[in-house]
């Protein structure tokens, strides 16, 4: 089947690192945030095995920053989150499910303190900067929201360490897992956390100077050599294995966060001051409708570009959105929405995929 392009054009955002990545043979992309996201460069399944035994060089720019700078910041970061933010520190960042007033899912980002009285929220495939500039308005709060030229690079994979430790120095090997900090690259202090979104471990670089990202590029690429590093992008398998979710697909504004099993990112003693608190409590005390599970789907299965309904017994209990194949477990794994009656581990289900029906059984956990 011949396989449509996408037009190119200045709303769909190419990256300070776009030259590197067509260079390093790019063969897709998807978009996100209105930016060109990479997500394959020799085949799904080859790329997962090189991420999960060596290490890639992600351009993942489209992470974009939301920025929150001003002295009433913090009290706007409190509105667009439930979950408790006294640990965060310059050096830690944190994952935040962000909600609307129905406790609706807006974003799923990484919130990081760029510096003092500054925010910056890495956001998930949303347009956040809208939500957050209208409450700062409607509330005449003394802070500016802005998008700054900051463009994420990851690196990822079990070799990160021993690449990031030759292009910075020895140190960066000491973050702990969302820890943050500022280190040297050709004399320009760059922030970085291990983070990612990778189960395989690895480290962000905030790209803040447009001179130096394809230096910062080249620079990993020739000090990786050795490593065979590569150049990469999520991955559909590995992160489907890792349960990391993604927003657009395996959950919308329809979802609470509650029901997407972020229910530990949700501090009951935060509900009166964020938006959606009175519907999250509520959720609490009667228990979730529908959650998130892993799901094993048998037989053969196209690519996952729409909804597949899942039923039992003839009758509607849930829904598919991402799934694929995974060489090392087997199985065609998936991210699923289901119902609290067919929800435990090893109930039996039948998944709709636009080319047919499939058995698929819910999973105890994802399979990491
Ligand atoms: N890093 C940064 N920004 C991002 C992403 C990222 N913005 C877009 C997108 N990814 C946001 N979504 C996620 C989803 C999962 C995680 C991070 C961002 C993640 N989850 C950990 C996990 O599930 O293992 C848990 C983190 C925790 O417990 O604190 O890392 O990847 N900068």
């Amino acid at each position: 089947m011949n396989t449509p392009l996408l037009s190119p054009s200045r709303r769909v955002r190419r990256t300070p690192f776009s030259d590197g990545v067509e260079a390093a043979g790019i063969q897709a992309y998807t978009v996100y945030n209105h930016m060109l996201l990479p997500t394959m460069f020799n085949s799904v399944e080859e790329d997962c095995r090189h991420l999960k035994t060596h290490v890639q060089v992600w351009d993942v720019s489209c992470e974009r920053q939301v920025q929150i700078k001003g002295p009433d910041a913090l009290r706007l970061v409190e509105l667009l989150t439930p979950r408790d933010l006294s640990k965060m520190s310059a050096e830690r960042c944190l994952y935040i499910p962000m909600v609307d007033q129905d406790g609706g899912m807006l974003n799923d980002p990484v919130l990081i303190e760029a510096g003092p009285d500054t925010y910056w929220i890495s956001i998930a495939d949303s347009d956040v900067l809208m939500w957050v500039n209208a409450i700062a308005a409607c509330n005449s709060f003394d802070v500016e929201v802005t998008e700054p030229d900051v463009s994420p690079l990851g690196v990822q994979g079990p070799l990160a360490n021993e690449l990031m430790s030759r292009v910075f120095n020895e140190d960066v090997k000491a973050l702990r897992f969302f820890g943050c900090n500022r280190f040297a690259f050709e004399g320009h202090e760059f922030l970085i956390s291990r983070s990612g979104y990778s189960k395989q471990g690895g480290f962000e670089i905030y790209v803040d100077n447009y001179e130096l990202a394809m230096p910062l590029w080249n620079a990993l690429f020739s000090e990786g050599e050795e490593l065979l590093v590569r150049a990469g992008g999520p991955n559909l398998i590995e992160r489907i294995e890792g349960g990391l979710l993604s927003y657009g697909n395996d959950m919308t504004r329809a979802n609470t966060p509650l029901e997407c099993g972020l229910g530990m990112y949700v501090n009951a003693g935060r509900l009166d001051t964020c938006f959606g608190g009175r519907a999250l409590r509520e959720e609490l005390e009667q228990g979730s409708r529908q959650m998130i599970r892993p799901i094993a789907i048998e037989g053969h299965i196209p690519m996952c570009d729409r909804v597949w309904p899942v039923y039992a017994g003839g009758k509607q209990v849930g829904q598919v959105t991402s799934a694929a194949w995974s060489p090392d477990f087997e199985t065609n794994v998936s991210i699923g929405m289901v119902e609290r009656s067919h929800w435990d581990a090893g109930t039996k289900l039948e998944v709709e995929t636009h080319e047919g029906m499939c058995d698929a059984a819910v999973q105890d956990a994802f399979w990491k």
